[in-house]
């Protein structure tokens, strides 16, 4: 008999609360590594534990549906109502043995599903100011001891709340939009910190990416006899004084997300956040609490945040601390990052610490903040005396390796600063690695790079003044993210924030996401949200971000269409961006990031009829196979155009023949069969007179690399991947790198040269497709499965990978000594998978598995 299922999730959580997702969606495990296929399934969701136990599926019973499927399955039952909690459970069928018993339960609870639900208003302060933090504070009286407590809450720009003195999860909440779309909340369990009698609702807000701070909560108890209160943020004349919410300003002064933040601990309110707190009678007049008021609403919709909050995922030990100048020191943390130092220091009263945030230090050892543009990036303590203090701050982060500390009383010890390293808290997803150490370095590069800028949206740099979600990196990027980390939520997410840029009439995107910089239009090569729709359905089989936002990329692809001239798409902002010098326009923006060997037109037109493909693939995946045969036809009409009027018979290439121009048309199917060898032949010719360097900009080297390896010269891109050299990864690593630089140049001043730039990373996805083999298959219909493809590498001996599947853990190692290949995997439960190896394929079953090959052909060195 088969074992139960386990691993029970709901929209990818486990027992979820406040889910706005009206059809959430089932997924499960089994602990097994047997051979077992699942063959069917049944869920059952009741409305009680009690109904549950007695398999009364009275929300919904699926019923026996014959399908393999064990990811993402959509809840089809009962309407679910705001706050509900259903409970639920699932049994399989497998083949040849027969049906498991039903597993553990799981469950979930509704959020506020509708407007009508929310009794709170948006709240603010008249007398607060433009950059400063609001301090709010309520009390609410309960004659019952509280069963259950649910505080639902939003601030902008950032909050931090308290119920009884009980800081809830997380921080830098909510998670950033637009506001004038949506507006994220949060649901917390606060039952545990409530009382009978008073108890206090306290929120600090911050100005995160917005000026005036605003609140909006609503905490709702209930007892066990069925007592109910509602705390929410209202003013009404009905009002009893005592649950009136109150404002002041405190200690957190001025904060913004890029220039840092001012705390003044002697302004600490003590007791603020607890029910029984007596104000101190002398407040400044701008300190002393008066009612807060009701103010217009920031526009968006409120949704339950539908990803990981950020947290405090690591901390990091000071390395060294230097003295370059009398009283002023300098510490090292050894690794660049996003987050913030926590500090521990004592004092006289009134001592004012400042601490400046930096990726690198000038000759003469102080910070330099050169490349952070107008970003501040300088938090402020001032000490209220009396004993040990510490404090970190909570609405701004930065990205750093150095913190440059000045008027710290006395010498600070090197553990006076701790680094916080902060992100939104997604699980580690993959593992990497082989024996050549260089790729490791690199891998472990690309992988601090991506830490460092997953913050609600994935950032194109943590340290200076921008900070955005940018399309265009995100369309090379993607893969490695998804490969490195648990981008279920984060990535879907993102497609809504990508969606809330378009112009309702034009069907045009924006560049970044939420919408800051960039153009409107946006270049057209940003085709992120395709390429990550069809990234979140091969890796986990997900299919709703696809229906849900086809309306919107079928507008974009319109759009775009409508911008073409015979075929030809001629509008380019940045293309293949931020290539090496030598192939920049020197004066261009981004301090010479476009490139002036790949014409914008080749970019544009070649990712459009990409666009197409990719439109037509996700047509087929969700059964709209009728659109599906209109974007292939239109994708096959650019093809031919993009060949008439990019290729070059004199230089058997395309556009200028640099390898750019050479990998896209490749890598995207642009070149016609018969002179497919010849491209091959030009774009090696190229590498060779690059002396096995790069030339491509952040959109590029992802095609060079999988092309290269596609093609069967795996041996010339891992010779890439491998310099030390100008222009490489080796190169940045040998100037002392710890993440990924925008430029391949070694920049210090005043232009654009963020070093924790993730848009060059896209090495990291080759990793593990090309140098450990471990690939998902681009099935259109069928749930997500593994190819082992074992690359013909002789530059590397071992190599091993492992990702965590939606199945459970897949790991690949293959060696080659003496001749002989040995392949090693484990394949997890219900996961389709096949192994590779050149001249020979084998389906793999769930479970361990060990190969040896020989290699004495030459066929694995040669294919
Ligand atoms: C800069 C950043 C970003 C890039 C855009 C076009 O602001 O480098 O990563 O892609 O320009």
């Amino acid at each position: 008999m088969s074992p139960p299922p386990s691993h029970l999730r709901c929209e990818h959580v486990e027992n979820p609360i406040g889910l706005d997702e009206v059809h959430p969606r089932f997924s499960w495990r089994l602990e097994s590594s047997t051979s077992l296929e699942q063959a069917a399934y049944q869920i059952l969701v009741s409305s009680s534990t009690a109904k549950l136990a007695a398999e009364a599926g009275d929300m919904w019973d699926s019923g026996r549906v014959e399908s393999a499927q064990c990811h993402a399955i959509p809840y089809a039952g009962q309407a679910l109502n705001s706050r509900q909690t259903c409970f639920w459970k699932v049994r399989i069928w497998s083949k040849n043995h027969g049906v498991s018993p039903f597993s553990e339960t799981g469950r979930f609870e509704m959020a506020l599903l509708h407007k009508e639900d929310w009794a709170a208003r948006w709240m603010g302060w008249p007398a607060g100011r433009a950059g400063q933090a609001a301090y709010f504070r309520c009390i609410v009286e309960l004659d019952f001891v509280p069963s259950k407590g649910r505080l639902y809450i939003s601030g902008l720009g950032l909050y931090e709340a308290f119920v009884n003195g009980h800081r809830t999860d997380g921080v830098l909440q909510p998670t950033v939009s637009d506001a004038s779309q949506r507006v994220y909340y949060n649901t917390w369990d606060v039952t545990s910190a409530l009382q009978s009698g008073e108890n206090a609702v306290a929120v600090c807000v911050g100005s995160g990416w917005r000026g005036m701070p605003m609140l909006i909560a609503q905490l709702e108890i209930e007892g066990p006899d069925g007592q109910q209160q509602t705390l929410a943020t209202v003013r009404s004349k009905l009002e009893p004084p005592w649950m009136a919410w109150m404002a002041a300003l405190g200690p957190v002064g001025s904060n913004s997300l890029f220039d840092g933040e001012t705390y003044d601990a002697r302004r600490e309110k003590s007791g603020w956040n607890l029910a029984h707190y007596t104000p101190a009678p002398d407040l400044p007049r701008t300190e002393q609490w008066i009612q807060a008021c009701i103010i217009p609403e920031p526009g968006g919709v409120l949704r339950a945040q539908p990803i990981e909050p950020i947290q405090v995922v690591k901390t990091l030990e000071a390395q060294s601390i230097n003295e370059p100048q009398p009283g002023v020191f300098v510490f090292d943390f050894g690794q660049n990052h996003a987050g913030w130092a926590r500090l521990r220091t004592e004092g006289p009263r009134g001592t004012r610490i400042t601490l400046r945030y930096a990726e690198s230090v000038h000759e003469d050892g102080t910070v330099n903040q050169d490349n952070l543009r107008t970003a501040a990036a300088e938090d402020t303590y001032i000490l209220k005396g009396g004993g040990l203090e510490t404090w970190e701050p909570r609405f701004t982060y930065h990205g750093y390796r150095y913190v440059q500390v000045e008027g710290w009383p006395g010498r600070p010890s090197i553990d006076a600063l701790m680094a916080c390293v902060v992100r939104s808290a997604l699980a580690e997803r993959g593992e990497f690695s082989c024996s050549e150490p260089l790729l490791n370095r690199i891998h472990h590069m690309v992988r601090w790079t991506e830490e460092s800028n997953l913050h609600g949206v994935p950032t194109d740099c943590p340290q200076r003044d921008e900070r955005m979600g940018w399309l265009n990196d995100m369309v090379s990027r993607s893969e490695e993210l998804i490969y490195n980390f648990e981008t279920a939520r984060f990535l879907a997410k993102f497609l809504d924030d990508v969606a809330d840029t378009q112009d309702e009439h034009t069907g045009a995107i924006a560049d970044t996401a939420p919408f800051h910089w960039g153009f409107l239009p946006a270049d057209p090569i940003n085709i992120a949200s395709l390429v990550i729709a069809t990234l979140l359905h091969q890796h986990y089989g997900d299919t709703r971000p696809l229906e849900r936002n086809y309306s919107s990329m079928q507008r974009w692809v319109d759009f775009l269409s409508s911008q073409t001239s015979r075929g030809i798409l001629r509008y380019s902002h940045f293309g293949d961006w931020a290539p090496p010098a030598s192939e920049a326009i020197s004066h261009s923006e981004g301090t010479g990031a476009i490139s002036a060997r790949t014409p914008g037109e080749l970019t544009s037109t070649a990712f459009y009829h990409q666009a197409l493909k990719l439109l037509a693939r996700i047509s087929r995946i969700i059964g709209r196979t009728d659109n599906a045969a209109r974007y292939e036809s239109m994708a096959a009409d650019v093809g031919v155009a993009f060949h008439a009027e990019f290729w070059s018979e004199a230089i058997s290439g395309y556009g200028s023949g640099n390898q750019a121009c050479n990998a896209i048309a490749l890598h995207f199917n642009l070149v016609p069969r018969e002179v497919r060898g010849r491209v091959v032949a030009a774009l090696l010719k190229e590498i060779e007179a690059c002396d096995f360097h790069l030339s491509t900009g952040n959109l590029a080297t992802k095609h060079l690399l999988e092309v290269l390896s596609r093609e069967g010269h795996g041996d010339v891109a891992l010779r890439i991947a491998t310099q030390r050299t100008y222009p490489s990864w080796g190169f940045m690593l040998e100037k002392g790198a710890t993440t990924l630089w925008e430029r391949w140049e070694e920049l210090h001043g005043t232009g654009m040269n963020s070093h924790n730039h993730p848009m060059l990373g896209s090495v990291g996805s080759w990793f593990y497709r090309h140098v450990a083999g471990l690939l998902f298959r681009e099935d259109e219909t069928a749930r997500p499965g593994l190819i082992i493809r074992i690359p013909s590498l002789t530059g590397v001996t071992h190599a091993q990978a492992a990702v965590q599947t939606i199945y459970g853990q897949a790991d690949v190692a293959w060696r080659r000594t003496d001749g002989t290949l040995h392949v090693k995997a484990h394949i997890p439960w219900n996961c389709p998978a096949t192994l590779e190896v050149p001249g020979e394929i084998h389906e793999l079953t769930p479970g361990d598995h060990s190969f040896t090959f020989p290699v004495s052909s030459q066929a694995l060195q040669n294919a």
